[in-house]
């Protein structure tokens, strides 16, 4: 008996160049699946976004992970299996976003967090009853979260790997899949095994899944201050408001925080406010980025340009922002409406979506007209535009001149910069 993973690449992504093998991570999705795997199952992995998939090798399952940027190819994929008398089950934020959808593609859907469903799903394909659907119960707990590296065996990885620490947010912006999925519920996962987990990483560089590591503070302060001893490089994700107090930088630095990243958004209250993003205060910026600097922790900023109420002005404005601040990386990324969040509903209910199913297109979504706007307010391009100027020679040098973080990580900053106005696809 055996099974075959497949984590697909970006559906629009038409192939990358010479470096497509070499800056992928690890996805932790598969080694989860992996580990809730029998022992007596043989198993095979094609990484999409480093290798070619091999339709013709021999398989009884093949099980793909789908995100919406994922989804059509992973359903392209589940098709040609399909043409070929193989069963296909398909998990993953998006299929528990739009389970109907999955089903179209595929002979099994399985709905929420795997831990929850996996197992029975396995049991029932050997016992020749795979069900249609599988819909998890309620939230996994994170005990004893198992991750079995061992199917990445072979494979050219980026000697960068993430640890789980977190599920789910408490806040509910209305474009985030986080927030829709997990509705606000947040587990998160014993120290002492985080712990355990890091101390056989076997990779100097680390990545927190954590979706806001500085909420439930004391339990953050205990996990950083037991990483001390371990002398890892970490990177999370965290709301700006942890960042204003100075002794937790200092302990976030002395555990090895090297890069923090904020979802900024937009500079407009306005647009946060449409968002239901009004815990960020732009006015704390200057203040969390000084802390920073001062404790050699670098900052990456996301925005999202386009959101209901934004205007090209905005844009604008956020980018010359951006461009004058001390920062690892900006990232400027054009709005997606994702399925079944508050923000697509609204578009959808309001008949501004041109195409209700974006995500299934051969088009490339940041040249597709997603959303009807005003012919004079049209954002498509927009993000684009202003990433590429943030990575024009002359404004990452500006940058570089006027740092004052230490000379190791202003290189570091400018080398990254250099990689990411190159290599602007490499990254997923
Ligand atoms: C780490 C990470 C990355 C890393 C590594 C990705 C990788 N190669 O694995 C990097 C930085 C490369 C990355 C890139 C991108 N990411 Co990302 N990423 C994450 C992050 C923080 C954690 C994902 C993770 O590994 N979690 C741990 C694993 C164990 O959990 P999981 O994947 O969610 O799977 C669980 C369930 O979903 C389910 N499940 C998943 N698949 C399956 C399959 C089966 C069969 C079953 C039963 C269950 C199941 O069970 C799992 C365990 O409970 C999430 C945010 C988050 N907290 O989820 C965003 C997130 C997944 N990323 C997101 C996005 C948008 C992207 C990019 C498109 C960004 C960009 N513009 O390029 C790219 C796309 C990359 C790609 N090819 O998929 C979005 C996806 C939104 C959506 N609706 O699709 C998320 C949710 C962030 C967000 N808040 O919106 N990402
Ligand atoms: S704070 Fe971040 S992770 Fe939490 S709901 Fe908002 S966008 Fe999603």
């Amino acid at each position: 008996m055996k099974f075959t993973f497949i984590f697909p690449e970006q559906s629009y992504i038409k192939g990358r160049f010479w470096c497509k093998s070499f800056f992928a991570v690890e996805p932790p999705t598969i080694a989860k699946l992996n580990s809730l795997l029998p022992d007596n199952i043989e198993r095979e992995f094609f990484d999409e976004r480093i290798e070619s998939i091999n339709f013709k090798t021999k398989t009884d399952l093949v099980i793909i992970t789908i995100n919406t940027f994922t989804a059509y190819r992973g359903y392209k994929i589940a098709e040609e299996y399909r043409k070929n008398g193989v069963k296909v089950a398909i998990g993953g934020l998006h299929a528990t976003l739009c389970p109907e959808e999955a089903a179209d593609y595929s002979d099994c859907v399985l709905v929420g967090e795997a831990e929850l469903t996996f197992s029975q799903m396995v049991n029932d394909f050997l016992n020749n009853n795979m069900k249609k659907f599988y819909y998890a119960d309620g939230n996994c707990d994170l005990q004893e979260v198992k991750l079995d590296r061992s199917i990445f065996k072979g494979k050219r990885y980026l000697p960068y790997r993430h640890v789980e620490v977190s599920r789910g947010c408490a806040y509910n912006c209305n474009f985030c899949t986080i927030a829709k999925v997990y509705k606000q519920n947040v587990s998160l996962r014993p120290i002492d095994e985080i712990i355990d987990d890091i101390k056989k990483i076997g990779v100097k560089y680390i990545g927190l899944i954590d979706e806001n590591a500085c909420a439930n503070l004391e339990y953050r302060k205990e996990l950083y201050k037991n990483m001390i001893p371990l002398k890892k490089h970490w990177f999370a994700q965290m709301t700006v408001k942890g960042l204003l107090d100075e002794e937790f930088v200092e302990l976030m630095a002395q555990s090895g925080c090297f890069n923090v990243f904020i979802g900024m958004e937009s500079l407009s209250k306005d647009v946060l406010f449409n968002m239901n993003k009004k815990h960020n205060i732009i006015d704390d910026y200057e203040k969390a980025i000084k802390n920073c600097v001062k404790n050699n922790i670098s900052v990456s900023v996301g925005t999202i340009m386009g959101y209901e109420g934004d205007t090209l002005e905005n844009a604008k404005k956020t980018f010359e922002y951006l461009n004058d601040k001390q920062l690892f990386m900006s990232i400027f990324t054009t709005f997606f409406p994702i399925p079944k969040t508050p923000a697509y509903d609204n578009l959808k209910k309001n008949n501004k979506l041109k195409n209700e199913k974006w995500w299934i297109n051969d088009e490339n979504p940041f040249e597709q007209h997603i959303i009807k706007y005003n012919m004079d307010n049209n954002f498509t391009g927009v993000a684009q535009h202003y990433f590429t100027e943030y990575l024009k020679l002359k404004n990452i040098f500006k940058r570089f001149i006027k740092s004052e973080y230490k000379l190791s990580m202003r290189l570091f900053i400018l080398w990254f910069n250099l990689f990411m106005k190159y290599n602007i696809n490499a990254f997923g």
